[in-house]
């Protein structure tokens, strides 16, 4: 009888114990979440953007800003119908996206051979 409170505790135990961190784990991913949700972060590497074409919603409103990853190169990013440049470590700048069109993203920086095919397209849809 007393065996088996034992190996009933045991399993609540463990079982409690696995919901707690999944519960921590979840939490975790959640604040990542909501810290990213109005950030657009243009990643810099190697003479290309992170990526080609940086879908945005119509009416959105951003918080832009840059960090080149480790790789070859450093790079800025400006963004010359917003009037906007981006350089790394820099606090972001917020911008509202209300008209449909689409911006060219390119590399301020005289960064070497790839410097001048280096772009990127926002596309506000
Ligand atoms: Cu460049």
């Amino acid at each position: 009888m007393h065996k088996w409170i034992m190996v009933s505790l045991f399993v609540i135990a463990s079982v409690l114990g696995i919901v707690v961190t999944f519960d921590a784990i979840g939490q975790h991913e959640a604040v990542e979440e909501v810290e990213d949700e109005n950030a657009l972060v243009f990643k810099a590497v190697n003479w290309n953007f992170d990526q080609e074409e940086y879908i945005i919603e119509k009416g959105q409103t951003l918080k832009l800003s840059m960090r080149n990853l480790p790789g070859e190169g450093k790079h800025h990013v400006k963004i010359e119908d917003l009037g906007i440049e981006l350089l790394p470590g820099e606090e972001p700048v917020e911008v509202t996206f209300d008209e449909a069109r689409s911006y060219t993203v390119i590399c301020s920086l005289p960064c070497g051979d790839g410097h001048e095919t280096m772009a990127s397209t926002i596309i506000v849809q």
